[in-house]
């Protein structure tokens, strides 16, 4: 089918261009635009809460929270300034210093945005950890973050985390959201009440670190990205020229704190453009998010194609029964947004989606359909000003070739945005892997078209995403071969209506062990168990053996052009991953 561009023109009826989208950037300008501390410094906390506050808008709210039972509570600036203060005093008092790691497992609760704002305050590296995720990822994130202090739920801590402390001997302080203290735990509300309101952010260099997200790639445990104070210059920039973030704006981002998004987008852009940021504790439920952008009146939407899917699903006549006049912007990321989403949100919530492709290496967005420019529907959009992006291909010695339009090839960026990561924690092979003659290389297959517009192939490794997360094939196999039963196992994305691709097993058994629909579902429950049902597979297919390279790699990509009843090409290519 081919579908129209969506025209941004005054004339046809759109919104006309925004002039602050149209104007050029530099990265200097936008940095001398945020505040900094005295002294040169530049922290994420301070731009986000505290500078508000000094701007004159601690009384506009910064987090409206609403509960997934009915509950609402708001959270001014200023409120939020005081709280992350306390928190940040607290930390302090448990002597957590500059580079400490403080992880959060937690659903969206305001504790998950207090302990994010406390910790950078103090100069500590924030790492969320998802709340879906099951023993064994939590496990392996806090163990690789050394992560010293853990604010999570009793409930998290119960199912997730008590039975593995032991193995987990960086793990100092656990505080608990919920519930008082107990031994080898704290009561998070506790430490607040007993600390002041005010605290004086220390020196923090835009070069110190101040995020981790941990990422996955095909091979190996998942990948510990760093981010330093300084990416806020591009959160802040990309919330106000892509997202259209304006101060007082009410704005929601489905996506999770636990994932890049959910805090890029989830709290950064946001506070640092002095928005007023829609939090639901709740899951996704297509009646709940109309009447969020209803009575919210949500004016800047961040959302994800499965969302999308679902919503569509859930049938025009849902909508149609909500006034959505205030919603002013919608945007996607995550996943490929196919043109019929595209085109369905300016027909059913008369703003189409527009699209934006980032990854959590780049720690912001990079391609977009922006306000002021006309849509391709099934196109990422163009790279931001101050992005230069490319397709390329490798060259086997080395170095990369740059191809021309409608040539198909890997994505890369030129390196030098203020967001882009600073390593993976203990890995800095894998790091400088990424990098080439002065290009950053993301590992996905696109191709750019004469206008420069990009459109998103796939991926060139391994890796699935399932309902907009990004999961790494090895971690889940790795559970799987702990079972005696299995022998072997491969993990593929297998697409899906909905989730844009599930999770498929294949597993070869142990000599003793036979095929049976009883084994096969003890399997899929083992899974789910240990790497939470978000994680685990959800099909699962016995096979005689897998697949594998020379080396003895798995070849998954031949999994899956099997599974797909693809011609499966010239073998050797396949076993050129892109890791
Ligand atoms: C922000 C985020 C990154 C990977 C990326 C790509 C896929 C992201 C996309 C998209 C098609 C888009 N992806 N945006 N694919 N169209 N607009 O999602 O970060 O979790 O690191 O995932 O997601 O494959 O390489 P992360």
């Amino acid at each position: 089918m081919n579908w129209t561009t969506i025209r941004k023109t005054p004339a046809s009826g759109e919104l006309a261009p925004n002039p602050v989208d149209a104007a050029p950037v530099s990265w200097e300008t936008a940095r001398a635009e945020l505040e900094g501390l005295p002294g040169g410094g530049l922290n994420i906390a301070h731009e986000a809460v505290d500078r508000q506050v000094r701007a004159g808008r601690g009384e506009v709210i910064a987090l409206r929270w609403l509960g997934k039972n009915g509950e609402r509570r708001t959270f001014s600036y200023a409120e939020l300034a005081r709280l992350s203060n306390r928190f940040a005093n607290g930390l302090n008092r448990l002597g957590i210093r500059r580079g400490d790691r403080v992880c959060v497992l937690a659903g969206r609760l305001p504790e998950l945005y207090i302990t994010a704002l406390g910790a950078l305050k103090v100069g500590a590296v924030f790492c969320p950890l998802f709340s879906a995720f099951g023993p064994e990822p939590v496990r392996v994130r806090l163990a690789k973050s050394q992560a010293r202090v853990l604010v999570t739920t009793s409930l998290l801590y119960e199912r997730k985390v008590r039975e593995q402390r032991c193995a987990l001997p960086d793990l100092e302080h656990v505080l608990l959201t919920d519930s008082g203290a107990e031994p080898g735990v704290h009561a998070f509300h506790a430490l607040l009440d007993a600390e002041s309101d005010q605290f004086a952010i220390p020196f923090t260099a835009p070069d110190d670190w101040a995020l981790l997200h941990f990422t996955s790639g095909t091979t190996g445990s998942p990948k510990g990205a760093l981010h330093v104070h300084e990416a806020v210059v591009a959160h802040r920039l990309t919330g106000r020229r892509v997202l259209d973030l304006h101060p007082g704006d009410v704005y929601w981002c489905t996506a999770d704190p636990g994932w890049v998004t959910g805090v890029s987008y989830g709290i950064i852009a946001p506070l640092t453009n002095g928005a007023t940021l829609v939090v639901d504790e709740a899951e996704f439920d297509a009646r709940r998010w109309y009447a969020i952008l209803e009575r919210e009146q949500v004016k800047v939407w961040y959302t994800a194609p499965t969302a999308i899917r679902m919503l569509m699903k859930a049938g025009v006549e849902l909508a149609r029964g909500h006034d959505l006049s205030a919603l002013r912007f919608a945007a996607s990321v995550g996943e490929p947004l196919h043109p019929e989403g595209v085109v369905w949100g300016l027909e059913t919530l008369g703003q189409p989606f527009h699209d934006t492709w980032w990854q959590t290496e780049t720690g912001a967005i990079m391609i977009a359909n922006t306000r002021a420019q006309d849509i391709r529907p099934g196109s990422m959009g163009r790279p931001l000003p101050g992005i230069e992006a490319a397709i390329v291909r490798r060259r086997p010695e080395g170095g990369v070739d740059l191809l021309e339009p409608g040539a198909e090839g890997e994505l890369a960026l030129r390196v030098g945005w203020p967001s882009l990561f600073r390593g993976y924690l203990d890995d800095e092979e894998r790091y400088r892997h990424c990098f080439t003659d002065g290009w950053y290389l993301s590992g996905d297959l696109a191709t750019r078209d004469a206008d420069g517009y990009y459109w998103f192939l796939g991926r060139a490794d391994d890796v699935i995403k399932t309902a907009g997360h990004l999961i790494g094939p090895f971690e889940i196999e790795s559970v799987l071969l702990e079972h005696p039963a299995v022998a072997e196992a491969g993990m593929i994305g297998k697409p899906d209506a909905f989730a844009g691709q599930i999770i498929k097993a294949f597993v070869a058994l142990k000599p003793g062990y036979a095929a049976s629909d009883a084994l096969r579902k003890e399997l899929i429950g083992f899974s789910r168990i240990r790497l939470g049902p978000a994680v685990a597979p959800r099909e699962l297919e016995f096979v005689a053996d897998l697949p594998k390279t020379r080396s003895g790699k798995i070849m998954r990509r031949l999994l899956r052009a099997r599974e797909l009843g693809l011609p499966v090409g010239d073998l050797s290519a396949l076993e050129n991953s892109a890791e």
